[in-house]
């Protein structure tokens, strides 16, 4: 009598515990980055950043709107391609994901964004730094990073009155974020009384640089400034060197990664390199994002390349969002998410401005030495 009694009782909890599993609340979260291809590296980095808030929301327990929620990360490759980008974005949204982070580059996340604003979905970018990226208007776009006009004015600006520049050369790989940001780099050194010596162009899948930096080498530069990613700037350090160039070498987000003295085989002088994160935090916040790091390398053994910990305040930052919309409908938590404000993560306060950009978005210089990025300094 009693085992029949205790298996009735199992059954039922067994059956109430089946009940409360099917009332959990499915939330798909898009991530689109570059997982393949010349900076894979930096592809990777970001769905790493998203797959470890993903799983810690899960460990912890959320509940949106009474329910338990469930995330579930819908990793897509994007190859940094525009197209594939566009490919991407639209397998999300016949997916039905309730939000996307991404995509890492400019030139994907920009025609990316129409995608997301036309089946009203938020996209919160960690990394595209374009200018246009937040400026067509769409109610659904996001980023947590400071965008180029900031980033390659200040380093301009840096360039004359800091590592005083006297003739300063720019060459960009044609891409949205490349071109935009060598363009307000010569916009800094000019506005600080410096002189372009002269501007040169690639493309993001160039290896062999000879030509151009020949003809810049001719115009004596002390500082090139690259408007590109580290995949093409580390063999043009190594290229820069062989020709017997000895300038300071600048670049944005795109170059500062841990990756960098790798893909330069070795050929960076300490102090050469000068490149800046579009982010940062400092004094008691810069404790987060080191134990971030150190919680990241203990659990995937790998470092952080550049914009991870970003990716991870993203997810956050859109989940914080549905919590407090006690929704994950895009919907109705949309409107709650363009009023974030005071949001403390890793990479510091988050509270986004009325066209989807963060607000007071820090800057971080950093160099290498010994092969390991060093921090300069943030600047706001
Ligand atoms: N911000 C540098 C890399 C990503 C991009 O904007 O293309």
């Amino acid at each position: 009598m009693q085992i029949k009694l205790n298996i009735v009782v199992g059954a039922v909890a067994a059956l109430l515990s089946g009940a409360a599993m099917s009332q959990d609340l499915v939330v798909k979260i898009g991530h689109v980055g570059p997982t393949s291809g010349a900076i894979a590296h930096l592809g990777k980095d970001n769905e790493l950043g998203a797959r470890l808030a993903i799983e810690e929301l899960n460990a912890k327990g959320v509940t949106i709107g009474g329910k338990k929620a469930k995330f579930e990360l819908l990793a897509e490759d994007d190859a940094g391609d525009p197209k594939q980008g566009t490919a991407a974005a639209q397998k999300l949204v016949d997916s039905k994901v309730n939000g996307v982070i991404g995509h890492l580059n400019s030139g994907t996340s920009i025609p990316a964004s129409k995608v997301y604003s036309d089946a009203g979905i938020p996209q919160i970018s960690p990394s595209a730094t374009n200018p246009k990226f937040t400026r067509n208007g769409y109610k659904t776009t996001f980023r947590v990073v400071a965008d180029d006009v900031h980033l390659g004015g200040t380093l301009g600006k840096y360039s004359v009155t800091t590592l005083k520049g006297k003739s300063i050369a720019v060459i960009d790989d044609r891409t949205a974020y490349g071109q935009g940001v060598a363009d307000e780099f010569e916009k800094g050194v000019k506005a600080a009384g410096g002189k372009v010596v002269g501007r040169e162009f690639t493309n993001d899948k160039a290896t062999d640089f000879t030509a151009i930096l020949t003809s810049l080498k001719g115009k004596k530069p002390d500082v090139v400034f690259f408007g590109g990613m580290d995949a093409v700037a580390g063999p043009m350090l190594r290229q820069m060197k062989q020709l017997g160039i000895e300038a300071k070498f600048m670049g944005g987000d795109g170059i500062c990664s841990g990756e960098l003295p790798k893909l330069a085989a070795g050929t960076m002088a300490d102090g050469q390199v000068v490149c800046a994160e579009a982010g940062g935090v400092e004094g008691e916040a810069k404790k987060s994002m080191d134990d971030f790091k150190a919680k990241f390398k203990s659990k995937f053994n790998v470092d952080v390349q550049i914009y991870a910990p970003y990716v991870y305040d993203a997810v956050n930052v859109m989940v914080a969002a549905m919590v407090k919309a006690n929704s994950a409908e895009p919907a109705k938590y949309l409107p709650v998410l363009a009023k974030t404000a005071g949001y403390k993560g890793v990479t510091g306060t988050i509270a986004f401005d009325d066209k989807g950009d963060i607000k007071n978005g820090a800057l971080t210089l950093y160099t290498y030495k010994g092969g390991n990025r060093e921090q300069i300094a943030v600047v706001r």
